[in-house]
């Protein structure tokens, strides 16, 4: 089993969870389900993403538990399947408890089997318990009948933990700083998938199906090393572009329309997401410039917000500004901007946020208003920007612009300087696309 980082920073993780974690407390952190796609085959399993940042491990079956005791000290400990012959050649290796310990640097690990017992034995007398109630992993039951089998032997001196505390508030304040360890990690999965958007420009031909260019981004990503993609590719041509998470990709791609790609690799559980919109034939039309050189100048002034103690709320404003601005100077909208802006006239176009956090998830963790207040930038932290436009095939305005959607997306790290665009080797201005393209249609 290969990690992606030491087993010093996996402990140096869980150190930082153990310090938000009450006296005298505990946390039960369970993996992802297997989940079916037909019959008794699976979708690739994919782990969850607290556990994967805590330990690394990615089995299903298993769970992590953190016990923090009176003193301040922290111990780990894993649950997961046993080694087991005859499974392993039917489903594939396991780590096993055995060799877990070593493996993830843990203090112990037990059978998947022993979890109920084990559960009980660390619970018993804590003052509080960590939990993400719901989660898919269905271990709800496991958790509230250990609590109930504390509460119902006082006599054995068993004694239940009378708070059950979110744990995934926790995990969100932790994942949403980036270590540079992890920015190093999503800058290339950042690098895998640019390059896979370039190349994507690059063998684009009418003609082509929608998931036929999915394919040549998907091969890009495992061909570099990101075997899966962080979430199902968005490949809309011409009027598929206006349906913000379009993924059938079952359509063919059509002379003189555009396509908008919504693809990013997945690399060692880091997401990666990025959107560019091209024509299909290579040269944009002059309605599609127009719009396409709004929404990126509107990226552009979103981005001068992205810095430490900016917000995404002013980079959103900022995009707001341009992209109302620039659809009065096209005849999209009519009237005064600031009145516009204040009705929100520019929403039947742009119906969607600045952009989100980035990391294990593509929408990653974190909260946009803790304590209901605006959250100021701090370096460490990635998120995406993609202002787009999406002009409706009825909307009423000009022919020329109906049926036409366009987002561009990048993802940024806040520096202590501003920001690094980890997706800047995707091309994105109109001479390069087109110079691109030429270049690969001898
Ligand atoms: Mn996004």
């Amino acid at each position: 089993m290969m990690l992606p980082f030491s087993l010093d920073h996996y402990r140096q993780r869980r150190a930082a969870l153990a310090q938000l974690m009450v006296a005298n407390s505990a946390a039960l952190l369970p993996a992802n389900p297997e989940q079916i796609r037909s019959r008794d085959t699976e979708f690739p399993f994919r782990q969850d993403s607290d556990l994967l940042y805590l330990c690394g491990f990615g089995e299903p079956e298993s769970a992590l538990m953190l016990v923090k005791d009176g003193d301040g000290n922290h111990q780990s400990f894993l649950l997961c399947r046993d080694k087991d012959p005859v499974a392993e050649v039917w489903q594939g290796r396991r780590l096993g408890p055995q060799a877990a310990v070593d493996a993830l640097g843990l203090d112990g690990a037990w059978s998947w089997g022993e979890r109920s017992e084990r559960l009980r034995e660390l619970l018993n007398g804590r003052a509080a318990v960590y939990y993400a109630q719901g989660h898919m992993s269905g271990c709800d039951n496991l958790l509230f009948d250990t609590l109930a089998a504390l509460r119902g032997a006082p006599k054995k001196g068993w004694r239940a933990p009378p708070v059950i505390h979110d744990s995934r508030p926790l995990l969100a304040d932790l994942r949403l700083i980036k270590s540079n360890e992890e920015l190093a990690v999503m800058a290339r999965a950042a690098a895998i998938s640019a390059e896979a958007h370039n190349r994507a420009m690059a063998v684009c031909r009418p003609g082509q199906f929608e998931y036929q260019l999915e394919a040549e981004l998907l091969h890009h990503f495992a061909g570099h090393g990101a075997r899966f993609a962080a979430y199902n590719s968005i490949v809309g041509g011409g009027v598929n572009a206006c349906i913000l998470h379009y993924t059938e990709n079952s359509e063919a791609l059509n002379d003189g329309e555009l396509v908008l790609i919504d693809a990013g690799a997945e690399l060692h559980g880091y997401a990666a997401d990025i959107t560019r919109t091209f024509p299909i034939n290579g040269r944009f039309s002059p309605a599609q410039r127009q719009l396409y050189e709004l929404v990126l100048s509107a990226q552009q002034a979103a981005m001068l917000a992205i810095r430490p103690g900016g917000t995404i709320e002013a980079a959103g404003k900022a995009a707001i500004r341009v992209l109302t601005e620039g659809l009065v100077a096209l005849g999209i909208l009519e009237g005064e901007a600031e009145a516009l802006i204040a009705g929100e006239a520019y929403k039947p176009y742009f119906m969607h946020g600045i952009g989100h956090w980035l990391g294990l998830d593509v929408h990653d963790v974190g909260d946009y208003k803790p304590g209901g207040q605006l959250r100021p930038l701090l370096p460490g932290m990635v998120l995406t920007i993609e202002p787009g436009l999406y002009i409706a095939p009825d909307a009423p305005v000009a022919e020329q612009w109906r049926g036409i959607g366009i987002r561009i997306e990048d993802n940024l790290v806040v520096t202590s300087g501003g920001h690094e665009v980890l997706t800047a080797a995707a091309v994105k201005g109109v001479a390069e696309i087109e110079a691109l393209m030429a270049a690969a249609r001898p």
